[in-house]
């Protein structure tokens, strides 16, 4: 589904904006920064580097920018943060001329709102689609990266800038059989472009993460048939979306400015308000109307921000676990499933979902609840999919909604070589080290957007997208066109990946290990929390503190030998 076709040199050159210095470009596929990938932070670099007068190309592997939103249109996709804040902050104009329909943005508003920003600020030009890099190598002599396509065709530049997304390498199916099955089989992750017509037919779906939850109600809606097969519950709760009415959307674009800014110096880069209090320092009546008050909004980043401690302390992540998992019991009661769909484990270390009739639907006649935790998907054969036990549901279609290879996956499959030719999986072998999720060390100038070990996961997207951009192209802009490699030193890394490490070992997370974030859906994966825990506000001013150091932790060189 995620083939890509040829790219030609004339597509190179159009994506090419006009040289005003020849010097700039030692041949016609040569540019002062390659990016890796169209979505939310290809599109925001493109942008900044084409204001700052550089030259760059994007390489995208799809046919269209959007990135994770241009793959996820399965039925029900839809984000789970409030669109208002859910999208770019960089231009007030832009905030004034778009405008949200509901709370919550479906996939197809969000890939329109991309699409309408890589118009707006003329980005196409510069991105070469149906475009998958395959490999990216820095030659150190010449202090260049040249990143190839699967197609074999190259690209240099400078800088590099994996804006690859931590969400945009699907698990595929790893079942035995699975090519076998006779009908139709879908991912939730590269859902076709086309639509799918589920009407009447049997559908097994696989995976109750967020996407699996969003779909299911919506497939239902369609389906003769059914069947969830679940093999761990997680804590969903409503997402209460709605049309948005003239005046909230005359009141959302009067109050943009303050809203950015408080988006910009929060906790998790959203204007949800972080209980400062701990949990434990409340009476049961206080938390009780702290978490009422939040169950009335929806949403699921508000409960992470109940109390100031609901990640690093277990007590006050027992109140919140205790009082969602009534809530799901209460919710379930009409499908008798209540002890099968309510999570054993601590709140918010697998990322909550949000949903939208998700245990209501599982109470209607024609849908199933399949246990594979107790007993597992075997294989799928031509007409569905076989347990463990040799019970079988048979089924039309198979929706896998099992998720990703997420954080370190699009990076790791792309073949990055640095200096020495030392590959980054050698480097992460033992799970993903980086320099403020920015920058590795023995890979210079090359950059990631919401790397591993950034303050993603905790954070909420687009603010720290935008804010990993504009500290890289700060960083590149005034040396872009000089021949300077510019690395992260191995003791700035190291030091940087103790302190996640340990954020971690001192949070909720590492309770329980079984989840993407740590890696544990990938057999082979070594088993290591990539997330910075201080939240958004700390990240930044760290950030901030070591740019304004003279970019501390970072070394700055003359490349070996100039070219001109
Ligand atoms: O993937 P997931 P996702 N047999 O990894 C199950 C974002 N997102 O695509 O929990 C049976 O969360 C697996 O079971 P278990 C969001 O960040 C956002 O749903 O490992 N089951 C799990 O239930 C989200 O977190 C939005 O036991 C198997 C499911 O598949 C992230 O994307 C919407 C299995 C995978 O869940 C990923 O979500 C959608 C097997 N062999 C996604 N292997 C919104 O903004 C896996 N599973 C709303």
């Amino acid at each position: 589904m995620c083939d890509a076709v040829t790219v030609t040199d004339v597509d190179i050159e159009a994506a090419q904006p006009p040289q005003d210095d020849p010097a700039d470009s030692v041949d016609a596929t040569s540019h002062d920064v390659v990016i890796v990938g169209a979505g939310f932070s290809g599109l925001y670099a493109l942008f900044r580097l084409k204001e700052k007068g550089l030259s760059a190309i994007v390489l995208e592997a799809a046919d269209d920018v959007g990135g994770t939103w241009y793959w996820n249109r399965y039925p029900g996709a839809r984000c789970d943060v409030e669109s208002v804040e859910y999208s770019y902050s960089f231009s007030p104009e832009l905030d004034q001329e778009w405008t949200w329909s509901e709370r919550y943005a479906s996939q197809p508003e969000i890939l329109r709102y991309l699409n309408h920003v890589a118009d707006r600020f003329d980005l196409r030009p510069n991105i070469v689609f149906n475009t998958r890099v395959e490999a990216a190598a820095y030659d150190e002599r010449l202090g260049k990266w040249t990143v190839t396509t699967e197609t074999g065709r190259q690209v240099t530049a400078r800088f590099c800038i994996m804006a690859t997304g931590g969400l945009s390498a699907p698990i595929s199916p790893p079942f035995e059989g699975a090519d076998t099955f006779d009908g139709l089989s879908l991912m939730t992750s590269t859902w076709p472009k086309e639509g799918v017509d589920l009407t009447g037919k049997r559908v097994a779906v696989i995976g109750t993460g967020s996407s699996g939850i969003q779909a299911v109600p919506e497939i239902a809606g369609h389906a003769a048939r059914v069947s969830v097969f679940q093999r761990s519950p997680n804590y969903s709760i409503p997402g209460r979306n709605r049309k948005l009415t003239a005046q909230e959307v005359a009141e959302q674009k009067a109050t943009y400015p303050d809203r950015r800014e408080r988006q910009r110096f929060s906790f998790t880069g959203t204007t949800i308000e972080l209980n400062m209090r701990r949990g434990r320092d409340l009476t049961p009546a206080e938390q009780q109307a702290e978490l009422d008050r939040r169950w009335e909004a929806g949403g699921a980043l508000d409960f992470t921000a109940a109390f100031r401690d609901v990640l690093t302390d277990m007590a006050t992540n027992k109140v919140v676990q205790d009082y969602l998992s009534a809530k799901i019991r209460e919710r379930a009661q009409g499908s008798g499933l209540a002890d099968l769909v309510t999570p054993k484990q601590p709140f918010g270390v697998k990322r909550p979902c949000v949903d939208h009739g998700y245990y209501e639907t599982l109470a209607l006649d024609h849908v199933d609840l399949v246990d594979v935790g107790k007993d597992p998907i075997a294989a799928i054969t031509p007409t569905g999919v076989k347990l463990a036990s040799g019970v079988e549901h048979d089924a039309d279609a198979i929706v896998y909604a099992i998720g990703y290879d997420a954080i370190s996956g699009a990076l790791a499959r792309i073949d990055i070589r640095g200096k020495d030719g030392r590959t980054l999986r050698e480097e992460w072998a033992a799970g993903p080290e980086t320099y403020l999720g920015l920058a590795v060390a023995g890979f210079p100038n090359m950059f990631l957007v919401a790397g591993p070990g950034s303050a993603l996961g905790v954070t909420m997207m687009i603010p720290l997208i935008e804010q990993n951009v504009e500290w890289i192209t700060d960083l590149i802009a005034p040396i872009a066109r000089h021949d300077i490699a510019v690395e992260a030193t191995r003791s700035a890394q190291d030091a940087w990946t103790r302190q996640v490490d340990e954020g971690a070992k001192r949070s909720v997370f590492s309770a329980s290990t079984n989840s993407y974030y740590w890696g544990a859906n990938v057999p082979g994966k070594p088993r290591r929390l990539s997330i910075y825990l201080g939240g958004f506000l700390r990240y930044r001013t760290e950030c901030d503190r070591i740019a304004a150091g003279g970019y501390d932790g970072f070394t700055m060189q003359p490349t070996r030998v100039a070219v001109h």
